[in-house]
């Protein structure tokens, strides 16, 4: 006969997730400090970007400055508690029976801080990282649209990895397919967009993107295998959070300003002329 053990399961609440991030100093930094950098990097673009009159230049340039909308938003999911949960990790996860202190009231629940609403936006911000490199590229709509839809698929199976509680195993399979997902965007940037860059004549800028692209990806992808949603050799959220964050400086904010300033210095080489629509002059 199986024996019911009582366990007392503290409801936490979106609130009690806002007032945590609010009182944790290294998590609140982690998650602060990238709204500010996304709003003034959305600014700075603006500005930088303000004389560029070239359709498929714009495009460019409206593509990396939408990165940096879209991190506005996903830091505010965070910072509101509302895109962060609680986990409870299944068994052989090394964070199974954990329990989380939360900043604000010294209260103790079972279960691990997942941050999850970050892989959730991911799913629209780095498809516009991929659709600037494309262009960059000179790459062809299909090329395009299939990194992208791999792209999107590395995000969703990724939060499905940390959304999963069922099964730990299970969490790696969702960890493979998205491992997979990502080799086929590798593949793309390494071998089909690089050719296409060398005819596009871009291949320098593209060159120095794509490496920074690929090593900061890598990256993402090795750190959630260490932190606290993976192997937890990383244990801490607030690190784990601040490993991602500052992979995002990088990979967004670093990465768009090299794109907007290219685009602006050297509009003639991504210029799409009157097929996309530019008019030779301002008469209808
Ligand atoms: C996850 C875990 C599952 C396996 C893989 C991952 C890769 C994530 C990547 C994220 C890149 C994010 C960027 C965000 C900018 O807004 C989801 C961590 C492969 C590559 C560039």
């Amino acid at each position: 006969m199986s024996q019911i053990v009582p366990t007392v399961v503290m409801q936490v609440t979106q609130q009690d997730m806002f007032e945590h991030v609010l009182n944790d100093p290294l998590l609140g930094s982690s998650i602060y400090a990238n709204i500010a950098l996304a709003g003034l990097t959305l600014l700075l673009f603006a500005y930088m970007g303000r004389n560029v009159a070239d359709p498929r230049a714009k495009l460019i340039v409206v593509s990396v400055m939408s990165v940096s909308a879209v991190s506005i938003a996903s830091y505010t999911g965070l910072a509101s508690g509302l895109t962060i949960g609680i986990l409870e990790m299944p068994d052989g996860h090394a964070m199974s029976g954990a329990t989380t202190e939360l900043a604000h009231s010294g209260e103790t629940v079972e279960g691990t801080i997942s941050l999850w609403g970050r892989y959730l936006t991911w799913a629209f911000s780095t498809p516009l990282i991929l659709l600037a490199l494309g262009l960059i590229a000179g790459s062809d709509i299909t090329k395009i649209f299939t990194a992208i839809i791999f792209d999107i698929g590395i995000m969703i199976t990724g939060l499905a990895a940390a959304l999963t509680t069922s099964s730990y195993p299970m969490r790696w399979v969702w960890y493979g397919i998205s491992v997979t997902f990502f080799l086929v965007v590798v593949y793309i940037l390494l071998f089909e967009w690089s050719e296409d860059a060398r005819e596009a004549g871009t291949e320098e800028i593209f060159s120095t993107l794509k490496i920074l692209t690929v090593v900061l990806w890598f990256g993402y992808t090795i750190w959630w295998a260490l932190g606290n949603e993976g192997l937890a050799v990383i244990d801490s959220v607030g690190l784990t959070s601040w490993g991602y964050s500052a992979f995002d400086i990088v990979a967004k904010y670093l990465f768009s300003f090299l794109v907007v300033k290219y685009v602006v210095d050297n509009v003639g080489k991504v210029s799409g002329g009157s097929e996309y629509g530019a008019t030779t002059s301002g008469v209808p």
